[in-house]
């Protein structure tokens, strides 16, 4: 009687640590959130505009816009950088950005920017939010400018020659746009073929 007591006494222990490893699984799992693929669209805490491209966890065309008190100024980096666990980092010159994905539609983060030139010293911060634009089904524009035209081929271009086979290729493959394993003269037929739609 008492073996089964113990034993009733363990398999509860048991039980209560199985569904402990679920519940912290689902929560680890419920931080973790994707960002869908596509164009993310919001405003800064200045109340400017902040835009850029999601694809396969790699974000690009970052654009920033930030008010100085004697000028304004604009991040606009074609870089292509991960997204690691669903977080991103710039650190470009003079510029700071920082952002998580809250989930797969949404964004937050933080920007900073510090310069001393002609213009006069401007150090400012702030926050921002995004949302992923929904019903952004172009499929061929490549720099998120909602047209397929020419900055899609510039982005062609600065890819040119990159093939499956490339350790970088994840960050490239995007631009692929006819799936054949390189970025070349095929992509600049599709965009041809697809020169001037809107989305
Ligand atoms: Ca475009
Ligand atoms: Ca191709």
């Amino acid at each position: 009687m008492r073996y089964i007591k113990k034993w009733n006494n363990i398999r509860g222990y048991a039980l209560r640590i199985a569904v402990g490893i679920v519940v912290i699984s689902f929560m680890v799992a419920g931080v973790n959130a994707t960002p869908a693929s596509g164009t993310w669209k919001g405003t800064t805490s200045q109340g400017k505009p902040i835009k850029f491209v999601v694809s396969d966890s790699y974000i690009s065309d970052f654009n920033l816009s930030m008010v100085c008190p004697n000028y304004n100024v604009q991040l606009n980096t074609s870089d292509i950088l991960p997204i690691t666990n669903d977080q991103f980092f710039i650190d470009y010159y003079d510029f700071d950005a920082a952002g998580t994905f809250t989930s797969s539609t949404s964004a937050s983060g933080t920007f900073s920017y510090y310069s001393n030139y002609y213009f006069g010293t401007c150090s400012i911060s702030g926050t921002w939010t995004t949302m992923l634009e929904t019903g952004n089904t172009c499929a061929y524009d490549l720099n998120g400018d909602k047209t397929v035209g020419i900055g899609d081929v510039v982005v062609l271009v600065n890819h040119w020659g990159a093939k499956n086979t490339d350790l970088a290729w994840n960050q490239k493959k995007f631009a692929d746009l006819n799936k054949d394993g390189t970025i070349g003269i095929g992509d600049v037929v599709v965009l041809v073929n697809n020169w001037g739609k809107t989305c």
